[in-house]
């Protein structure tokens, strides 16, 4: 769980703590959240996990093949593998939180196995990609009905169109308190930001009256 001292401290931290390095945990560690990364097909899940985990992550990658290009259309734009089970990663942030981080796979036929990837998850960051808004409501609608709370980081793409972020809130139905952020996945700066927002959201919807 994440301790009321360390979310004290990190909600003030700005910007992001450099994560601890190595294999082993910091003595200093209080506490653990695990957070589901989520988001549609290539949207950039696996990568991020890579670009900011302190240990060499785990990813579950297989082969694309034309056999999937109906059902998977990232076969024609050069993507070549997709995650089939999950990938894991671990940061340690502000040097007493640790963050165990479970991506999913993006393709909704895997929704049982994320389903299981949930279970103990204190939040999730949704990945979207403003090339495809659309294809991100699978996703927002399986952390909705899984009562999971979540912050949404647009994945940016170069060849991806800027919207305000107004207009993504009304695309996605985001809630007025659901964070939005901008990241780039292969940034680890940027993506340990999105995580920190995240974080944060979850602070308050742990700590507000309900
Ligand atoms: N330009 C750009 N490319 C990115 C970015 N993030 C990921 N990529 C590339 O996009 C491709 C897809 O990234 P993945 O991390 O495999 O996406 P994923 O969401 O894990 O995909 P699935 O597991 O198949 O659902 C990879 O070739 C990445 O190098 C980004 O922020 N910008
Ligand atoms: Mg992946």
């Amino acid at each position: 769980m994440v301790s009321k001292a360390a979310s004290e401290t990190l909600a003030e931290a700005d910007p992001p703590p450099v994560a601890a390095g190595g294999k082993y945990l910091d003595s200093n560690v209080s506490g653990a959240a695990k957070i589901l990364v989520v988001g549609p097909l290539g949207v950039g899940k696996t990568t991020l996990i890579g670009t900011v985990s302190e240990i060499e992550p785990l990813s579950t990658e297989a082969s694309m093949t034309q056999a999937s290009v109906r059902v998977d259309p990232h076969v024609d734009s050069g993507k070549r593998t997709t995650t089939v089970a999950l990938d894991f990663g671990r940061l340690t942030i502000d040097g007493d939180l640790v963050l165990y981080l479970f991506g999913t796979p993006g393709q909704q036929r895997f929704l049982p196995a994320w389903q299981d990837l949930a279970k103990g998850a204190l939040g999730a960051l949704a990945l979207v990609d403003t090339r495809d808004l659309t294809a991100s409501f699978d996703a927002l609608g399986n952390l909705e009905d899984l009562d999971l709370p979540f912050a949404v980081a647009v994945n940016v793409f170069p060849s991806g169109p800027r919207y305000d972020a107004d207009d993504i809130r009304t695309a996605l139905d985001l809630l007025p308190e659901t964070p939005l952020v901008t990241c780039d996945a292969r940034d680890r700066v940027s993506s340990i930001r999105a995580l920190i927002a995240l974080v944060r959201h979850l602070i308050n919807v742990a700590t507000e009256p309900s």
